[in-house]
């Protein structure tokens, strides 16, 4: 919003004060009715007042009423860690032997947090008392799928090398998700993308038909489509989503990784994606839930009393933020909060490196649990979780957050050791140059927890039967 617009800020406050009373003594939802009648009158008067299906470039949740996460967080980032990396290796080593040989690291890269917390706390498998999620794992992220399914022991070191030569008897990996190739592994085929979105509405609707024909009771079943923003512009994408909210289908949650990156360039370099989508989906009537900003911004964001960090939040577009992570914290201070004096003041105790820290929602495992627990909480309606993410995130110079960063499947010695000290990987100087893949000892705390997690919910993920499921 134009706080310049405001002719007369006494009054402004008067109202605003008005509404914190309400807020704070009657609630939200008296507030939401008292808002709706105003504007009501407003128009009824014959006032114009232009419709925004947008809300402010923030969290939807407020840190206040976030879900609290309750896993261990410095073990789900070890695991991760060692996912990220053979996610990795297994791109790099297939192109040492073949080269030109495909695959992807970036995209996975910058999903990482939105699987990982999913499968460490959300995904069930079907079993006793519960008939397994459907999950549409975004395409090119396989390599991470492949990736923890090794750690997982589901898929063997050969395997692995084998990544895209699915022609390789019994023990190659498709390149993409693909239940002809992998039977017992892929549930969905998902690659040419606009299929997920529109074969996810279909799958929820299905399950809600058995439900409500008593066919077959499904209601604790979840259908997960992981998205990415550049495949939302894909016709087939948006092209079902008004059929899933007029036919309340609130089994269904879409998560669209807005890297803001597509396979050669930004998806909105001059806007911002994550708007545009929003107001497309609410327009549709789906439940909108922003993860944009990480923990480290909240408590920039509490001391945000005149609302200017929120209004150069929403002035900078796609293309200024990526500049911000691809330039670093310097570049990020001068030209994002050194706009304005208020903003160079918030940050002065802060160092370039911590800004460079200020981090997206889609990378803090506290934000995306907060958002899926909200999300499979919600009735009556299905839910988009928009996560703002940074493509190749953890590539460093090799590609983080650069237009490259796609078809990046080569890193150098430099490059491999920059991304095994990030994430600490215990990989020696010696042998770093291969690639090699790391597997944890089988019982180490870390796989201890990753077994335990996925036995909590049902068993592993992906999976694909050929006979039917019990009847839960
Ligand atoms: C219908 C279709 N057209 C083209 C492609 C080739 N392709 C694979 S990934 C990709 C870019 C995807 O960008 P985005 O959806 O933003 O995902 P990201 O990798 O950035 O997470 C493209 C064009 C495809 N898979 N399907």
């Amino acid at each position: 919003m134009d706080t310049k617009a405001d002719i007369d800020s006494q009054e402004t406050q008067e109202w605003i004060e008005a509404l914190d009373s309400v807020l704070e003594h009657e609630g939200v939802e008296r507030a939401h009715y008292l808002l709706e009648r105003l504007i009501d009158k407003a128009r009824r008067s014959g006032a114009y007042l232009p419709y925004s299906a947008n809300t402010a470039y923030i969290n939807t949740i407020p840190p206040s009423a976030e879900a609290h996460f309750p896993g261990d967080r410095a073990m789900e980032r070890r695991i991760k860690a060692f996912i990220r990396w053979n996610a990795m290796a297994m791109v790099v080593k297939a192109n040492k032997k073949y080269n030109g040989l495909g695959g992807h690291i970036a995209s996975f890269a910058s999903a990482a947090t939105l699987f990982e917390v999913g499968f460490n706390h959300f995904f069930h498998a079907p079993g006793e008392g519960h008939g397994g999620d459907l999950i549409f794992f975004q395409g090119h992220s396989a390599p991470g799928i492949y990736a923890r399914a090794f750690l997982e022991g589901r898929l063997s070191e050969e395997q692995l090398h084998h990544f895209r030569r699915e022609a390789h008897g019994d023990s190659g990996l498709s390149s993409y998700p693909h239940p002809r190739l992998m039977p017992d592994f892929w549930q969905f085929p998902t690659v040419s993308m606009g299929l997920s979105s529109l074969m996810a509405i279909y799958q929820a609707r299905f399950l809600k038909y058995l439900c409500n024909r008593e066919i077959l009771c499904a209601h604790e079943r979840k259908v997960w489509a992981f998205l990415g923003d550049g495949e939302m512009d894909e016709p087939e994408s948006l092209g079902a989503i008004s059929l899933a909210a007029r036919e309340k289908l609130d089994n269904l949650i879409f998560v669209v990784n807005c890297n803001l990156q597509r396979l050669d360039g930004p998806v909105r370099g001059n806007g911002k994606i994550i708007q545009e989508l929003e107001a497309v989906f609410r327009g549709a009537g789906w439940n909108v839930i922003k993860v944009i900003w990480g923990s480290y911004w909240d408590p920039l964001l509490a001391r945000d009393k005149d609302g200017i960090l929120l209004q150069r939040m929403e002035e900078a577009v796609d293309g200024d933020y990526q500049n911000y992570q691809v330039k670093g914290g310097s570049y990020t201070r001068e030209h994002f909060f050194n706009k304005y004096p208020e903003l160079q003041d918030m940050v002065a105790n802060m160092s370039d490196e911590d800004i460079w820290r200020l981090n997206r929602g889609g990378h803090d495992p506290s934000k995306v649990y907060a958002a899926y627990a909200a999300a499979v909480k919600h009735q009556g309606q299905p839910t988009v979780i928009l996560a703002k993410t940074v493509k190749g995130y953890g590539m460093g110079i090799a590609g983080e957050g650069q237009n490259i960063t796609h078809q990046q499947k080569k890193l150098g010695e430099e490059a491999l050791k920059t991304f095994r000290d990030r994430f600490n990987i215990p990989i020696s100087d010696s042998d770093i140059g291969e690639a090699p893949f790391y597997k944890p000892d089988q019982d180490s705390p870390e796989m201890r927890y990753l077994h335990e997690r996925r036995k909590t919910l049902g068993g592993y993920l992906p999976t694909r039967k050929h006979a039917g499921y019990p009847r839960s």
